[in-house]
């Protein structure tokens, strides 16, 4: 039997991806899991809810980057076993994420290689698409969490850049990238954009190995 294909959607805040992996799962129908990052129930989670929802709970930037890839360690038996039992898991945020705000804040030390490596040996994405916009007007609204300020973004989205940069090294290949810029078009457009990458990647796709970072 072939495993199942991991699925991952990243990008910025606000540009869409928990209404599109929430589309995304409905079509895939029963044979896929969601599976959001942080998982904000897991006894890592909860702490890093906590600091993203109180700005009194301080704790070291590069604590905080360790509890967000223990996270993914938390969830990395789980996401194996579903692969390996056929079924498809969709992400909603993941590495990516990871290595792109915690590097944006500009810490001493904490450079792209600093941030990847409590990351390394995780399960990789077999097709992740990314969601970025240039209209920095499309993304008003931001909630009140750390991190959802404008000019914070403006890093972050720079960040993506050179942690994509960074996996096209030969030494940490990534196949399946894609950049989808999600300004001015609509839920169903972008909805259709990513049924036609997803399927299509189904459809091709059969290999039993898993990639690792
Ligand atoms: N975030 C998310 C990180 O800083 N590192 C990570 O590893 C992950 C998965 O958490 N602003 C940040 C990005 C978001 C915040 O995510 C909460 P969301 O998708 O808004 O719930």
């Amino acid at each position: 039997m072939t495993r199942g294909r991991l699925i991952l959607i990243e990008g910025l805040d606000r540009t869409g991806k928990t209404t599109q992996t929430n589309l995304l799962l409905e079509k895939l129908g029963p044979n896929a899991q969601l599976i959001k990052f942080p998982e904000r129930t897991t006894p890592i989670g909860k702490l890093i809810d906590k600091y993203l929802t109180e700005r009194s709970f301080e704790l070291a930037d590069q604590a905080v980057h360790l509890l967000f890839a223990a996270n993914r360690w938390e969830l990395s038996h789980q996401i194996e076993a579903l692969l390996r039992s056929g079924k498809h898991v969709i992400l909603d945020r993941y590495v990516y994420s990871g290595v792109a705000y915690s590097s944006a804040k500009g810490v001493r030390g904490m450079d792209l290689q600093w941030c990847i490596q409590p990351e390394k040996g995780l399960i990789k994405p077999d097709l992740t698409l990314f969601f970025t916009t240039d209209t920095a007007a499309e993304r008003q609204g931001f909630g009140d969490e750390r991190y959802e300020v404008e000019e914070f973004q403006k890093k972050v989205k720079v960040k993506f850049n050179d942690v994509f940069k960074m996996f096209e090294n030969p030494d940490y290949r990534v196949n399946h990238i894609k950049i989808l810029d999600v300004g001015n078009k609509t839920v169903e457009d972008v909805a259709a954009a990513v049924w036609s990458l997803v399927s299509d990647h189904i459809a091709t796709n059969k290999s039993t190995d898993f990639m690792y970072f």
